[in-house]
């Protein structure tokens, strides 16, 4: 019989194992393989691998054969490639990088982090979206997770925060309920991602508690264009003490350096098709380009005095303490630097845990954050596999520890010697220490066990009123239309009125419209309200994005539409105009190969023009010759990517030559200030500085989004 000849390697080559450099001794240590050697492929246990390319059977065309253990191991180990996702914040993207204070913060809190300014302690972070799988798409409209784990020289402290400083529920038993409401119906598998279902809006409709947190959830805050340009909030009230044991308040909020902004729904709803990486792939381009994204803590200091003071329960976390009532204190800064060499072991495997605080951070009663100190503990073991999960090397701390835990799964690190408990009297191993030690704060406690919401916790619509009084006219414009087009998938109608019953007693207004264009002939009555809502709620500048914008286009990015004879000048000023002001661009073209310059120079392109769309840019160019333009006109896409930018709100940059690109596109030159003409390159720089208001809002009633 013939010899069969191998599939998958040439004959006369020897197996070999791409391009790796790096190979495992028996310690687990990674050496180096010196320049032309290959590393030999071996099995888990060590034993070299002869053919990876066939499994072994009898004969050619015969059966598979049991006593392959190369195989079995292969496939056992890829059948348990995964673990389970996160039952909320599947989704997320993480980066490492540093905190570092500012000054010394020894009056308010004995936490090592604050002692030393300048010190930088290692950190990393992850984003994530809530209710989505970990497959979903970034630009759900969701609450971003931002999970800080700060490796101090006294334990991790895990500051694990979302992008909005308030929650749905009041009590951790409402939990499971909130979140089954959002995620997929149970029967059907669907909506991913989305809250503009049944579900949802019946539970929430049902749950007044969760009126503040829904008009920030129907706000651009739940639409980020960037991670980069988020806050963070520690969301409860936690407590700092000094080394006298002595307590201060506070709430911690991160601020993005590089000011806030979102994307609005219609541009969300087409970033989603063109780029579902959209913000990951925004995290990774900055940092791999040294654009590394900052954020300042800030600290919203407060004694018991003004917590009794205060018109709401500074324990409940469906509510904030406004910008303007007590001012954030910067007291240290986040850079995010470096990405993780792997998704898996690090951003997948990242276990944060509210429990984790050092000596001289301690927790408040805000009943949320009570059961958030059981939930994150419990959820690793699941997720993780045992309880060994801090084993791991983007757990575990980064800080000398000692203790006697032992065994369990996966356990790499056990103490050695005889002696596994304390006291013992060989006097070896680690003991308490009072001095340098965790200590709670010695809060006096006499009280009745009970199932009771406090009276200090009634009130549901004053701060959402508050929240929607403080936006800005676009801003209020686009909270009513994300509450028209979710509830608008709603398919009983009990449920949309009774939404709306819940925001006549947020705004007039706003209940009326949405109902008028939900079709409801007639207005319900206002929800029963156990608190009347105040209508003497200063608006808070602080909670609205456009107001708490850049200062400059810094971290932002331009797409510039390109056909063969553009300008060579034009394109370099911008270029230079660009970089001064510390934003970037991509060109967009019909051929990803690039186009020839009318100077004669061919450039490659970053995206072809389908793959290329506006509404990943935030402000675009149109340098095309006047034969390009002709030529782009009669194209959809060449098309969508003008009209759609105008109807973003962008500003756009254009030649002369651009003409019949966009009067195809129905976008007059003239039609308002965002509409920027390049005479020659010295109108570039007045472009770009046009570009740091992000948007033209004042479009936004012309185009009618
Ligand atoms: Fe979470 N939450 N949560 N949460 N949460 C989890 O822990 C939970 C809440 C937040 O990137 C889980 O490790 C309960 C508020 C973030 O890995 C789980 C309650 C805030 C992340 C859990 C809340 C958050 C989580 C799932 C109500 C903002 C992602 C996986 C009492 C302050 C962290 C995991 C990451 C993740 C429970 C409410 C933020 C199940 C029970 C409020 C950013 O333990």
């Amino acid at each position: 019989m013939a010899r069969q000849r191998k599939q998958g390697r040439p004959s006369g080559q020897s197996a070999t194992i791409h391009d790796q450099t790096l190979v495992r001794g028996n310690g687990g240590e990674l050496h180096q393989l010196a320049e032309g050697d290959t590393p030999v492929l071996t099995t888990a246990q060590g034993a070299p691998v002869a053919d990876d390319q066939n499994s072994l059977r009898a004969g050619a065309r015969g059966p598979a054969l049991i006593d392959d253990f190369h195989f079995r191991e292969k496939i056992f180990h890829f059948d348990h490639e995964r673990i389970p996702e996160r039952v909320v914040h599947a989704r997320g993207y993480g980066a490492h990088g540093f905190f570092e204070a500012y000054d010394v913060l020894s009056k308010y809190t004995r936490a090592d982090l604050f002692q030393r300014p300048g010190e930088r302690t290692p950190a990393f972070v992850r984003f994530s979206t809530v209710a989505g799988a970990k497959g979903s798409f970034d630009l759900a409209r969701d609450v971003r997770g931002f999970a800080v784990k700060i490796y101090t020289q006294e334990g991790n402290w895990d500051l694990v925060g979302n992008n909005i400083p308030v929650f749905f529920i009041q009590d951790p038993i409402k939990f499971p309920d909130v979140i089954h409401a959002v995620k997929p119906e149970p029967d059907r598998g669907f909506p991913q991602a989305q809250s503009a279902h049944d579900n949802f809006w019946d539970f929430i409709s049902l749950t007044p508690e969760s009126m503040h947190m829904i008009m920030w959830v129907m706000s651009d805050r739940a639409i980020p264009r960037s991670f980069r340009f988020m806050e963070g909030f520690g969301v409860h009230t936690f407590r700092l003490l000094d080394e006298a044991d002595e307590s201060t308040f506070v709430k911690f909020i991160w601020k993005p350096k590089l000011g806030l902004q979102s994307v609005v729904w219609n541009e969300a709803v087409k970033i989603n098709g063109a780029d579902p990486d959209f913000h990951r792939r925004d995290l990774w381009n900055a940092i791999q380009s040294g654009d590394f994204p900052e954020w300042e803590l800030c600290v919203q200091l407060f004694d018991q005095e003004f917590a009794d003071s205060f018109d709401f329960d500074v324990l409940d976390p469906t509510k904030l303490i406004p910008e303007e009532i007590i001012k954030p204190i910067p007291v240290g800064r986040l850079v995010l630097d470096r990405m993780p060499d792997n998704f898996f072991a690090e951003t997948e495997q990242v276990a944060f845990m509210t429990q984790n605080v050092p000596p001289g951070i301690d927790f408040s009663n805000d009943p949320l954050l009570q059961g958030r100190n059981f939930s994150y503990l419990d959820t690793q073991l699941k997720r993780l596999g045992g309880p060994n999960f801090t084993h791991i090397p983007i757990n575990a701390p980064k800080c000398p520890f000692a203790h006697f835990q032992q065994d369990g799964h996966m356990a790499m690190r056990n103490p050695v010697g005889r002696v596994n408990y304390q006291p013992n009297s060989h006097g070896v191993g680690p003991r308490e220490d009072p001095a340098r030690g965790f200590r709670a704060f010695a809060e006096e406690i006499e009280a009745p066990k009970v199932r009771l919401r406090p009276e200090s916790f009634a009130d549901h619509y004053s701060q959402a009123r508050q929240f929607f009084d403080s936006q800005t006219a676009p801003e209020q414009k686009h909270i009513v239309m994300a509450l028209t087009f979710e509830l608008a998938k709603v398919e009983n109608p009990v449920i949309r009125e009774r939404m709306v019953a819940h925001l006549l007693n947020i705004d007039e207004a706003l209940g009326a419209t949405v109902a008028d264009k939900l079709g409801i002939k007639e207005l319900p009555k206002p929800a029963d309200a156990a608190v009347t809502p105040r209508d003497d709620l200063p608006p808070s500048p602080a909670l609205s994005i456009i107001e708490n914008g850049p200062e400059s286009f810094a971290g932002r990015k331009v797409g510039v539409l390109v056909s063969n004879g553009c300008d060579d000048k034009l394109l370099k000023a911008l270029e230079t105009a660009l970089q001064t002001e510390g934003a970037t661009m991509e060109l967009v073209a019909p051929k990803v190969g690039g186009v020839e310059t009318a100077g004669g120079v061919s450039i490659p392109a970053h995206h072809m023009i389908d793959g290329g769309p506006s509404v990943l840019f935030d402000a675009v160019v149109l340098l095309l010759s006047e034969e390009g333009a002709e030529r782009l006109a009669g194209e959809a896409t060449a098309r969508d990517f003008v009209s759609d930018a105008f109807q973003h709100c962008k500003f756009i940059g254009f030649t002369a030559d651009a003409a019949p690109l966009l009067a195809r596109a129905g976008v007059a030159p003239d039609a308002d200030e965002g509409m920027i003409e390049f005479a020659d390159a010295a109108s570039v720089p007045g472009f770009v500085e046009s570009c740091r208001k992000l948007r033209l809002w004042a479009r936004e009633s012309a185009v009618k989004l």
